[in-house]
């Protein structure tokens, strides 16, 4: 049902399996790695390009929770590190934008979507981040997830994304440690530091659990992109391995995880949980989420704001190229 209110095409149906598609398929049953000179059919470069500038978008908006929290870290040491790796996560935003744009993608045209509210950011980044312990949250859950998705790309087909993915996730994991890190000092803390660790949980566990995307039945892009190898693991899939990571590191820091319907299936090896609000999942990726708007007009002040610098780079790198010229027209011309 909810799959008919996200607006997307199915890409295999445009395209009529051509012999050239019939021989790409063949590559990627195979396991071979498509790089950006390879011949590709054109729903494979576009679904791409979707996945992958969302993926840039969510880095770059993603900065804006946890920057809330640099000025009112609550030590030195706290500070460098949360500057660090909201940097990171800038530079995560632009080993994407790089990516997509060996497939053609433009960034200016993508960065335009973004801003215009054409394209989507990760619907995690639509909520507040009210205290310090959002910021353990963030680390521990948020960056946990978005490692269990990216260790799984890490293996998709196009290798400049493969690649993009494989330093991203080393990253990654440093943000996921600083984050587990917070939440055990505030855990074994006082009792209201524990009771913000335990409310920052509260808030935020559902909003992880739907960084996964749609149930597979309900997810319109997943059969195709599984059979070109762009995703790896289905989003459930994907889910289970996060929640069956997660839960024992809630028990270990002494968290209860809120949902009365968790238990675990011993004959499965695995948990069971409470069904997602999909109403509210729908609501955040249409641009209804607490905080979805304000994102976005702080991205586009910032644009606004950086655009004077793209101005003096542009013609700094235009005189760059007409000396360059001037001067290999000048240089006396080697003999043959
Ligand atoms: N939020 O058919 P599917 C991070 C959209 S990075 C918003 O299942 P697909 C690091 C989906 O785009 C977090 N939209 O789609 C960090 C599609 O929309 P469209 C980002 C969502 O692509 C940490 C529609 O619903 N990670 O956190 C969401 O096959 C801390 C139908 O869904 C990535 O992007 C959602 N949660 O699977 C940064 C990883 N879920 O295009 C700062 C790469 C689904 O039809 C601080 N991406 N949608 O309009 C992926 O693995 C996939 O794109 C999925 C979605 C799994 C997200």
């Amino acid at each position: 049902m909810y799959s008919q209110l996200v607006s997307s095409e199915n890409l295999e149906k445009l395209e009529k399996l051509n012999e050239a598609d019939l021989q790409f398929q063949k590559r990627i049953d195979k396991g071979e790695s498509i790089e950006n000179t390879d011949s590709m059919p054109e729903g494979y470069r576009k679904t791409l390009i979707r996945q992958i500038s969302q993926h840039a978008h969510s880095e770059i908006i993603g900065m804006q929770p946890e920057a809330n929290w640099i000025t009112r870290a609550p030590s030195l040491y706290r500070k460098t590190i949360l500057l660090a790796k909201v940097q990171d996560e800038c530079g995560h935003g632009l080993y994407l934008y790089s990516s997509a744009e060996t497939l053609g993608g433009n960034r200016e045209e993508l960065t335009e979507d973004l801003l215009a509210g054409k394209a989507k950011f990760s619907s995690i980044f639509s909520y507040p981040t009210l205290s310090w312990a959002d910021i353990g949250v963030i680390g521990w859950l948020v960056d946990g997830a978005a490692i269990i998705n990216q260790v799984s790309l890490c293996k998709t087909s196009y290798a400049p994304y493969a690649k993009a993915m494989y330093r991203i996730c080393k990253e990654e994991s440093f943000h996921q440690r600083q984050g587990f890190q917070i939440m055990y000092s505030l855990c074994r803390g006082s009792e209201d530091q524990k009771q913000m660790a335990q409310d920052s949980l509260d808030r935020w566990w559902w909003a992880t659990l739907m960084m996964f995307g749609p149930h597979d039945k309900e997810s319109p892009h997943s059969e195709q992109s599984m059979k070109w190898r762009i995703k790896v693991e289905s989003n459930d899939e994907l889910r289970k391995k996060f929640i069956n990571q997660v839960v024992p590191q809630a028990e270990f820091l002494g968290l209860r995880i809120p949902d009365e319907k968790l238990r675990f299936n011993e004959a499965k090896g695995e948990y069971e949980t409470g069904e997602i609000d999909w109403d509210e999942f729908y609501k955040v990726i249409t641009g209804y989420g607490i905080q979805s708007r304000e994102r976005l007009e702080v991205r586009q002040k910032a644009h606004a704001k950086a655009a004077w610098l793209d101005e003096a780079v542009r013609a700094y790198t235009l005189k760059t190229l007409k000396n360059r010229e001037k001067k290999s027209e000048t240089m006396p011309k080697h003999p043959a």
